[in-house]
Parts: structure tokens; sequence; C-alpha cells
């Protein structure tokens, strides 16, 4: 299959009325019989009627208004078939078919697949086409009715129930919905059931359907799917619209969840919890989970989108919502400083290299390939952007006319900003590169001071990425504020509008000169380069009304440290440390931000930093200068740590809420700075007594990288071998945290292990990405981390082409490394890209990392 354009968008010739399914469901031969209601679009001009239908389907009939058309019509070519016009009545008519697939070998979960005996289906973005023929694309909707057959006692679809019986279940969806919404489940499950009843009065069922023995581990679930109905309405005023919600919890699943219409199918992970198996981080993770696919029902589903280039109309949208209910569930601050380190560390990251595209990408073999950070996280950093500039009430209206503009429509980006630019009468034309340039700008900054006044002078420049050479000026929101030297705020919150590549912005009649609080709130997702010196730095983290410029000015401060470190500098970490200690000390300092300042920059984040610098990271070097800086921090502050430590000590039942949580994060900081000086006496100890998983995990983790976990990780695997989630812990804590020298073997024993069930995407996942995410062993020098690594996409690709696919972005970064590992890295990726018939996801990654 070529290369798909945006540019060659054309709407489907046929209007699809009602599918129905009925599908007799075997591990081995599930027979679908598909009767699509359709008629042309235009019954002068016919037009040949083109199905999309993967290899796999085994077509047995075919019928038109009931009549097998003449064979000399119909063709089958790759994964399309088509119709020929001749063949095709020029009024309404029904389609038919009946195929036979087999899930039961359908290793690469996507289509219908089963999963430890759990029939389940993953239709996004191109999976329908794997259970029958059909027009497999966003733009075509229609109402369906389905039918399963099979004697499992749980059979599930989208929709409503409408009957029953002994071996077989009807369902009616009556909200005209893309195939890719599509979803059925069949299995021996058992629900844990809710209630919401809606704003207008009706009631919905809800339901968390898990495994026999689960039902303990999914109330949380629950909850937060009821907090996340209730926020909805009282937010966005959307309802839900259906008798009932199932979620249903499945173990090889390629991604978290999925939002399929009514019948959301989540990975176990993203469900299951209990504070003896899941750890704060998953809990706040099963929360924001549950409300972005709850919340796709309107940014998604009742509006969808026209075509995969505009992926990120609903993703960037509903990661934006789901953003702003954590920031209401918890804490915004805390929120705000969490999204932004993963911005950092991923999308950052991915606009440096290779594989850098814009949001709204406009070309792309493989759409399974284009669910990045930069879909999902920059989509939803430019929706920020949208309403700064527009204000909080612009975008009310902006919102409430896009719901009632466009409910039932498949819809684009440029719907989009046209009801922004319809609500609220700006001019959005500037605006739209942010959806259509890659690419992270860069604002640097000068300040000129005289006689009461101070002038601002700001350049953007964005780099080139991957056939994007010149990057014309960006409207960028830049939110500021400027403190006077006693400490008190001269210049509160106000947004400058950078629009030009130069300019500059005056601020008058100030007494003293002030120091400037810039990227308030991180209100665009640039990087900003200043000249600020230590000093500066360590008063506004001592002063900025702002939480995420404060806690910024730190990371600056140990960003700068580690840089300095990394390039042989020693003792470069004096200012950080000493304003990290005024911090500790200070108790009217909330703990969750106290947490955040003192866990330092990953080693993946201070090679960003460097690159864009156009400084060549050393991974051996950047690992050393952290580990001396972590040192220096415990050595400086050993009394207040321990203090800290012993104080927080968990009491009481365990609550995953926001307060607790961070007692927890800062105690587990704490602990991991101390354990560089206390030989990991404390992480031991803590390991045996603590009462939850987070402590756990996080004693363990302090364990590993001091190389003597060994008896805690016989002592977990004892505890918990058979559960699934806690070992892919297990395995990805050995790796992820092992010294850079040993990672790569350990990653090659676990690898051998029975247990270690690799056509499983979790636990592929928890070895293979946290070889990744150990930067200095993933890039050793002698080429170990790359050669491992390609090893196993080369044995994923065939099984499961996704998830090798998705996995081989651990690479993304090589061009930016020394010319020894970029030779290794390089014949690493050439090595996938000869393998004989490498899938069309992975040839696309690889032949995109080294074009
Ligand atoms: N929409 C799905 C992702 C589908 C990925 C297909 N490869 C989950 C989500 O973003 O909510
Ligand atoms: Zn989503």
């Amino acid at each position: 299959r070529p290369v798909q354009y945006l540019a060659d968008y054309r709407p489907y010739p046929f209007t699809l009325s009602e599918t129905r399914l009925d599908i007799t469901l075997a591990p081995t031969g599930t027979r679908v019989r598909a009767e699509i209601d359709m008629q042309p679009k235009d019954a002068r001009n016919a037009a040949d009627l083109m199905l999309d239908g993967g290899a796999g389907l085994r077509l047995g009939s075919l019928t038109i208004d009931g009549a097998a058309p003449d064979p000399a019509f119909v063709r089958r070519e790759g994964e399309v078939l088509t119709i020929g016009a001749a063949a095709l009545p020029r009024t309404a008519f029904t389609l038919a078919t009946e195929v036979e697939i087999d899930p039961e070998a359908n290793t690469a979960f996507e289509g219908l697949y089963l999963s430890n005996g759990i029939f389940c289906t993953q239709c996004e973005a191109e999976g329908f086409r794997h259970i029958t023929f059909y027009p497999d694309r966003p733009d075509v909707m229609t109402t369906f009715r389905v039918t399963l057959r099979s004697d499992l006692p749980v059979l599930l679809s989208n929709g409503n129930p409408v009957a029953s019986g002994a071996g077989w279940a009807e369902w009616h969806d009556p909200w005209p919905k893309p195939c890719y919404l599509f979803a059925l489940v069949a299995g021996e499950l058992v629900a844990v059931r809710g209630s919401f009843t809606t704003r207008s009065g009706r009631e919905v069922a809800l339901n968390v359907w898990v495994r026999p023995g689960d039902e303990d581990r999914a109330d949380f679930a629950l909850v937060s799917l009821i907090k996340s109905m209730r926020w909805d309405e009282e937010v966005y005023g959307r309802e839900y619209d259906l008798e009932v919600f199932n979620i249903v919890t499945v173990d090889d699943f390629n991604m978290g969840a999925m939002e399929n219409k009514g019948l959301n199918i989540f990975n176990s992970k993203l469900v299951l919890a209990s504070p003896e198996t899941a750890t704060d981080a998953d809990y706040e993770r099963i929360e924001a989970v549950i409300a972005h696919e709850y919340f796709h029902n309107w940014t998604g589903n009742r509006i969808t989108c026209r075509d995969w280039f505009q992926l990120c109309l609903k993703e960037g949208l509903t990661v934006f919502r789901d953003q702003q209910f954590t920031s209401d569930m918890r804490s915004a601050a805390v929120k705000r400083i969490e999204d932004v380190q993963v911005l950092r560390a991923r999308q950052f990251r991915e606009d440096q290299g290779p594989l850098a595209h814009p949001p709204r990408p406009d070309r792309f073999e493989e759409i399974n390939n284009f669910y990045t950070a930069t879909v999902y996280e920059k989509g939803a950093e430019v929706i920020g952007m949208l309403k700064r500039l527009v204000g909080d009430e612009g975008y009310a209206r902006a919102l409430d006319l896009y719901f009632a503009r466009h409910d039932g429509d498949a819809a684009t980006i440029e719907d989009w900003l046209k009801v922004f630019e319809d609500a609220t009468g700006r001019d959005l034309g500037q605006f739209k590169r942010w959806y259509t340039d890659a690419g992270t700008p860069v604002v640097t900054m000068t300040e000129e001071w005289q006689d009461g006044t101070l002038a601002l002078h700001l350049r953007q420049e964005t780099p080139p990425t991957p056939g994007q050479p010149d990057k014309p000026a960006r409207v960028i929101p830049l939110a500021m504020g400027l403190i006077g030297p006693n400490g008190d705020e001269v210049l509160p919150t106000t947004v400058l509008e950078l629009t030009e590549p130069r300019q500059s912005f005056r601020f008058e009649a100030l007494g003293a000169r002030p120091v400037v609080s810039m990227l308030r709130g991180f209100s665009a997702p640039v990087m900003l380069r200043r000249q600020l010196d230590d000093s500066a730095r360590a008063f506004l983290l001592a002063h900025d009304t702002d939480a995420f410029a404060r806690w910024d000015a730190g990371r600056d401060l140990a960003l700068s440290a580690l840089a300095a470190g990394a390039s042989g500098e020693a003792g470069a970490g004096g200012a950080y440390v000493a304003a990290i200690g005024r911090l500790l000390a200070d108790e009217g300092i909330d703990a969750a931000f106290r947490a955040l300042c003192l866990q330092l920059p990953s080693e993946e984040e201070v090679a960003t930093h460097l690159h864009a610098d156009r400084t060549v990271p050393d991974p051996a070097a950047i690992h050393a200068a952290r580990e001396a800086l972590a040192r220096d921090l415990a050595e400086a502050h050993e009394p207040v740590l321990a203090e800290i430590y012993t104080r927080l000590r968990s009491e009481g039942p365990y609550s995953p809420g926001a307060t607790a949580s961070a007692d927890r994060a800062l105690r587990l900081a704490a602990l991991h700075l101390l354990s560089r000086i206390d030989g990991g006496e404390r992480a031991e100890i803590l390991f045996g007594t603590a009462g939850n998983m987070t402590e756990r995990m996080g004693a363990l983790a302090a364990l590993v990288r001091l190389g003597r976990a060994e008896r805690a990780l016989a002592a977990m695997r004892d505890e918990f071998g058979s559960n699934r989630l806690v070992m892919d812990k297990w395995f990805s804590v050995q790796v992820m945290a092992a010294p850079p020298e040993t990672a790569v073997a350990i990653a090659r024993e676990l690898a051998a292990r029975p247990d270690f069930d690799w056509k499983n995407p979790n636990r592929f996942r928890a070895l293979m990405g946290a070889l990744a995410a150990n930067h200095p062993a993933f890039h050793a020098a002698d080429g170990s981390g790359y050669d491992f690594t390609a090893d196993w996409l080369m044995r994923m690709d065939p099984v499961n082409p996704q998830i090798a696919a998705r996995m081989s972005s651990a690479f993304e970064t090589w061009v930016r490394y020394d010319a020894d590992r970029r030779a290794r890295a390089r014949q690493a990726l050439e090595r996938i890209a000869a393998l004989e018939s490498l899938s069309r996801n992975s040839s696309e990654m690889v032949s995109r990392m080294i074009a």
C-alpha cells in the first residue's frame, strides 16, 4: 500500500444507513455475516464499491439484494475488494457478506482476537477490516445492530442490549458511528456494578467487567468513571447517551485502552488496583485514562475525525480534557508540572529527531505509527494555547458551538479552528501553523534595563524537521510576570503574544530592576533560552508566584549543574544544592512541590537539553554527573532528609488521594537520596515493612540501583508470581534501575526466563521499555543495548507489528550521539530494515529513522 496523503482526501461515494452483524464465535473459525444497507451518493455517476478487507478474511458468500453479482465485476486485490459499478443498483441496496476468521491466530491484537480465553476486539485505527469487508474509514458512519452467538456467559457489544437467550445476545447502537468504534467481547467475566443518574434524570447502568477473582481490584475504576461522568456534565455540559456503559479489562492489549462506543476495552493495568499491587502513579493513571476514554464519548465518538490525519482533533482535545479533570480532582500545579515533564521527555525528544511530525501530519504509510506524543500531548498543548489566547469564556463559547455545530459529524482541524473564529472573532490563520508545522520553537530572550524601563527582546526560531526546512513565525503566547528585588510581584501574570520572528516588549516606570518570570504555567510548548545566572534562578525558585515557573527555575538550576558536571566541571551543583536546602527546610511549601523539586532531571532530559545546545551528549558522563549530584544533595542535607523520611512514615489505611500520595512521593524522594549514603539500609527495611506497593517499589528501585536487591526480588516473586501486573513491575524495575554496566546482561537473563511471556504487550514493554529508559545502558558504548533491542524487535515484528514499531522509537534519538554510537545504532537499524517481510509498521519507522 502506497503512502497516504491528506491532500488526496475524497468523500466515500456511498451513504450507509445501517450495518447488521451476526457473529458466531469460535476460536479458530468465527463466522461473520454482515449486512450493510447503503446507497450511492450520486445516482448518475456510478462509482465502484470498494471495501477494505484484510488478508485473513476467508470470503464465503457475497450478495447484493440477495443475489450474487457477476464474478466478472468482483475482484480482490491486496486489502481491497472491489465490486464494479456495473454490478450495483443505482438506488438503495443491501450488501451481504459471509466470512470466516481465526481469532486464535491473531497475535497482532488488531481486529478480533483471544486474550486468555476472552474474545475481544481492537478496531482503531484499521482493525475492523480484519473482521469483515467494510469501508474502514472514520467518515463512513452508521448505526449498528449486532447479534453474538457463543456458549460463553457474557456477550457484549456497543450500544444498548436488545434481547438475549441461551447462547446469543443482540445489541443495538442508535448513534451512527464509524467502524473503528465497533467492539465485541465474549467471555467468562464478572461485573462490578454501579449506576449513574444523568443530570436530565436518565439512569445508566455501569459495569466494570473483570475476570472472576479480580472483583476486589475494580472499585477504583468504577469510582473514577462516576467522577468523570459528573465532571463532563458540570464542566462541559456533556451528558452520557446510552442505557449502559461497559468497561472490560483484558490482559493482552496493544495500548492503554479504547473508547469503543458504550463498550470501552481496557488493558488490565489501567483498571485493576489495590494498595498491595498498585502504586500511587498507577492509581493516578487509572483515574486519568478512565476519564480520557469516557470523555471520548463526545470528543471522538459523537464528533469523530473525517480521516486519520485529523487524529489530534479527538486525541489532543481529549487529552486536554483529561488533564483538566485531573487538575480538578487533584492539584492543578502538580498536574501541570507532571504534564510538562512528560512533554519535554517524550515530545521534545520526538521533535528533535528523524520522527518529528506536525500534530496534524499530512502523510503516512501506517497510521498506527502516529499515535504519538506529538499528536496526543502536543495536540493538548495547542488547545491550552488556544484557550489562553481567547480566554476562558471564549473557550467555553467555542466548545459549545463545536458540540452544537458538529454533533454527528466526522470533522477536521479546519472545522475546529472555525468554531473558535466564529465564537470569538479572532483570526486563527497564523495559529493554524501549530497544527501543520513540526518542531519545537526556540524562544530566545534578552533583557535591557535603563532608567526604570525594562525591555524584553524576543526571538523565535524553529529548527528544520524532516520535509519542512523553513519554519515561518508562529503565534506564541508567553505568560510572564515581574518580581521585584524584595520578592514581591510587581507585575502579575500577563500574556505577551509573540507573532513575529523578533519582537520587543517594554515595561516602564519600574523602581528597581525586577527578575522576569517567563513562560508561566508553561504557556507554550517552546524551549526558552535566556541568560539567567544561578542566583536569579535560585531567586525565582524562592519567590515566583507561579508554581510551574518556580519549579522550572529549580529545574534549570539542576540542568545547568548536570550539563556542567557531564562536561567534567567539578562541584557545578553548588547553587542547586543550596537552593534545595532552603526549599526542604520550608515547611510552608507543600509536600508534592518539594517532592517534584527533589527529583533530578532524567538522563534523557539532560541529553535533550545538551542536544538543543548543539552538544553531543555522553551517556556515561551524564549518568556519572547525575549520580554525583544526587550524592552531593544527600550529603549536604542528610539531617533534614532523614527527618522527612522518618516523619512521613505511612500511618492508617492507604488512600490513593493527592495529599497522601504527595507525602509518599516526598518520602521516597528523600529515601532515594539517602540510599546514596546509607548503603541501602533504609530501603531494605522499608521493602520488608511497607504496607503498600508505592513504597515497596520505591524501596526496590533504590536497592536495584545499589545492586543489592536479590533478596527483595526473590521475596516479591514468591509473593506475587501469579499476579501479572506486579510481575511486570518486577521485570521492569530490575532493568530500569540497574547500574548501566549490568543492565543489558540482566535484561538478557530476564528475557530467557519462562515467565517472560513476550507476546503479551505489557510484559514485552516491561522489559524492552525499561532498557530503552535506562539511558546509559541502552546507549552502551559497545552497542549491546542497541543489538539486544534490535534482536527483539525483529522477533516481535512478525508476531505483533504495532508493538515492534512503537518500541523501535527507542532509536529515535540515535543521530545525536557520537560517531561510534551512531555507527552501531545505524547497523542495528539496518539489520531490522533488512528483515524479510518486515511489516509496514516497522518498515516506515525504520526508514524514517535512517533516512
Ligand atoms: N483511541 C485509542 C488509541 C488507539 C490506538 C490504535 N493504535 C485510545 C485513546 O487514545 O484513547
Ligand atoms: Zn484517546
